[in-house]
């Protein structure tokens, strides 16, 4: 399998309860490497591009107020199948559905304050890292 990059989001509900550090471990006990990394704060208004795909959803709203909420911490992970294995690791959407062991089973408090983001395919992880990163800033 090919190596790969994905963009990664610690979301509020995780910044706020310190559980940076053991997401991260999460992603590095899977094989994933941390690439690139930092703390910010986003407006709704950046909240709102970045989910721009969900803007006619119910939960759109709610959303982008959500992430703007408190700090997250955005990370390229870099690993072969990396945005898979990556899903993987963060365990389903709604936290009732995920697997034992999982980031999301483990830490997230509901289907919306869900502890993690992970892009779904290669086009929208470049497109993700690229909403956040210059190039300079990937370190393999
Ligand atoms: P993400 O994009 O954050 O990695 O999560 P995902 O692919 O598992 O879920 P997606 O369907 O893309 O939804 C994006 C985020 O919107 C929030 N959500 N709230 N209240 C709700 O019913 C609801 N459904 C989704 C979650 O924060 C979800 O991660
Ligand atoms: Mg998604």
């Amino acid at each position: 399998m090919a190596v790969e990059r994905t963009l990664s989001i610690i979301k509020p509900d995780a910044t706020e309860r310190n559980l940076t550090g053991a997401i991260v471990a999460k992603f590095e006990e899977s094989g994933l490497r941390v690439v690139a990394s930092k703390r910010i704060h986003l407006t709704p208004a950046q909240a709102g591009q970045f989910y721009a795909v969900h803007a006619e959803r119910p939960f759109y709203g709610e959303l982008c107020e959500f992430m703007a909420s408190a700090p997250v911490v955005v990370q390229v992970l870099e690993g072969e199948g990396a945005i898979a294995k990556n899903r993987e690791v963060m365990g389903a959407t709604n936290p009732a559905d995920a697997a034992p062991g999982t980031i999301r089973a483990e830490f997230a408090k509901s289907v919306g304050e869900n502890s993690v983001h992970g892009s779904d395919a290669p086009e929208t992880a470049a497109e993700e890292i690229a909403f956040f990163f210059s190039g300079l800033e990937l370190v393999g």
